[in-house]
């Protein structure tokens, strides 16, 4: 498909998925806004619909918490053919929680400040500017809710269920969500909505969706705010989460330079949770960041696509060669002439799975994130490859949710928001480096 082709056809998922103030990530199976999807969509608007990318951002930060938490979902008024349900999660109980829209508890990586800058840097105008300053303090509030409430002992900050890393089915989840209890007898029961949108066989287990269940209730019944965090049964500093916090803390710094606040905090606290990820994170057995299970005070060794999201929080220098060596080694897949896809777990990997939502998949936005990383370490060479292969594969199959990287064929959902948002960053011309 040529550039302008794909350009126009992008900007048509968009418009179909276009919720009037915000875009669902896609036609069906996720009817309402998510938080890091408008994000991704902001970056791809910025070049060629900015008015579209500002209200995203600024229609996603009106739901905000007085704690600072920026919600996971914020629900449309639309019908509700979506499980976990606005009645389920509960949020306009909650003291804090916004009374004008019904919002999850939870929240997800907190790429928005990058976004934000994306979006100003593409009209750096009064009105850009205008935008910036409307932005600035929701997304301070946001930061200061991660690095009070989440960052538990030291500076990383922690998940407290796996729908927050946004790789909801990884399995690198598998031992902390195997460790809960049993969903109490008697709980409420549910109907899963996604398996009938989408091929049960993409979708994550019962099994699973139960476990999502019980902590979510466990959260609930606390306001999404544990008394104490500690006796929260899932809690894990994940490396795609912090590495995201770390980089978008120093663009906030930007954006509070540009203008004429103080960015120093938010400069402290990215080098504090940049030095931690290499403490912590790294592995020097893998070769590679992965993420700690703070409950059984443990590293958890399953290599991850989102451990090489690392590389945006510029790890040590003397660390990227061996991250460089896996990623190209075990990770890679070639993918059309010149591109190359990652897959979310290795191919040689007895966890892999081609199809199944976060157990092997190539997605379009961790590749570009990774791509991302790769310039900032100066791998601009291999970065151009990743984005060359998320071309590759939006040609031949559409812009789909995910990725078979053995075969190209998509799974999940075809019209998918950030897919076709990350294309159109990719092949306009705003893209910089
Ligand atoms: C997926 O997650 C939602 C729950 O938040 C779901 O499966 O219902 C994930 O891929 C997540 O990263 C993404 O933000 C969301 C919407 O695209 O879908």
């Amino acid at each position: 498909m040529d550039r302008e082709r794909m350009k126009r056809e992008a900007l048509a998922v968009l418009e179909g998925n276009w919720l009037g103030r915000s875009t669902k990530p896609a036609p069906h199976l996720y009817p309402h806004q998510w938080s890091w999807d408008s994000a991704f969509i902001a970056i791809g608007h910025a070049g060629v619909r900015w008015d579209r990318a500002a209200v995203e951002l600024l229609t996603l930060f009106e739901a905000q918490w007085t704690s600072g938490l920026v919600p996971h979902i914020v629900f449309d008024d639309g019908p509700y053919d979506y499980w976990p349900s606005p009645d389920f999660w509960n949020s306009q109980a909650c003291a804090g929680a916004p009374a004008a829209v019904a919002t999850s508890g939870i929240c997800q990586p907190p790429i928005h400040a990058m976004a934000a800058r994306r979006v100003f840097e593409a009209r750096p105008d009064s009105e850009g500017r205008s935008f910036l300053s409307s932005i600035f303090e929701p997304m301070t509030a946001w930061h200061d809710y991660l690095h009070r409430e989440r960052a538990i002992d030291g500076a990383l900050v922690e998940i407290w269920h796996p729908w927050e890393s946004g790789m909801d089915n990884s399995p690198a989840w598998d031992a902390p969500l195997a460790a809960l209890g049993p969903r109490p007898e008697g709980s409420a029961q549910y109907v899963r909505v996604d398996t009938e949108v989408a091929n049960p066989s993409d979708r994550p287990s019962d099994e699973d969706y139960d476990r999502y269940a019980f902590l979510l209730e466990r959260l609930r019944g606390e306001n999404y705010a544990p008394a104490i965090p500690a006796d929260h049964p899932f809690r894990v500093r994940d490396v795609l989460f912090n590495s995201l916090l770390v980089a978008a803390d120093r663009d906030l710094a930007w954006i509070a330079e540009q203008l004429g606040a103080d960015g120093s905090v938010a400069r402290e606290r990215a080098d504090a949770v940049a030095f931690e990820i290499d403490r912590v994170l790294w592995s020097e057995e893998l070769g590679m960041h992965v993420s700690y299970d703070v409950v059984v005070e443990r590293q958890i060794p399953q290599p991850i696509a989102g451990g090489f999201v690392a590389l945006l929080a510029r790890p040590s220098s003397n660390l990227v060669p061996q991250i460089l060596d896996v990623l190209e080694r075990e990770f890679l897949v070639r993918a059309g002439t010149s591109g190359l896809v990652l897959p979310t777990v290795s191919v040689s990997d007895p966890a892999f799975d081609p199809g199944r939502y976060w157990r092997g998949p190539a997605w379009i936005q961790i590749t570009w994130l990774v791509a991302a990383g790769l310039d900032a370490v100066g791998s601009d060479v291999l970065a151009e490859r990743l984005r060359d292969g998320i071309i590759s594969l939006i040609s031949d199959a559409g812009f789909w949710e995910y990725f078979d990287p053995v075969t190209g064929e998509g799974h999940g959902s075809d019209r998918f928001s950030w897919t076709a948002a990350l294309s159109l960053d990719i092949v306009s011309p705003l893209r910089t480096g």
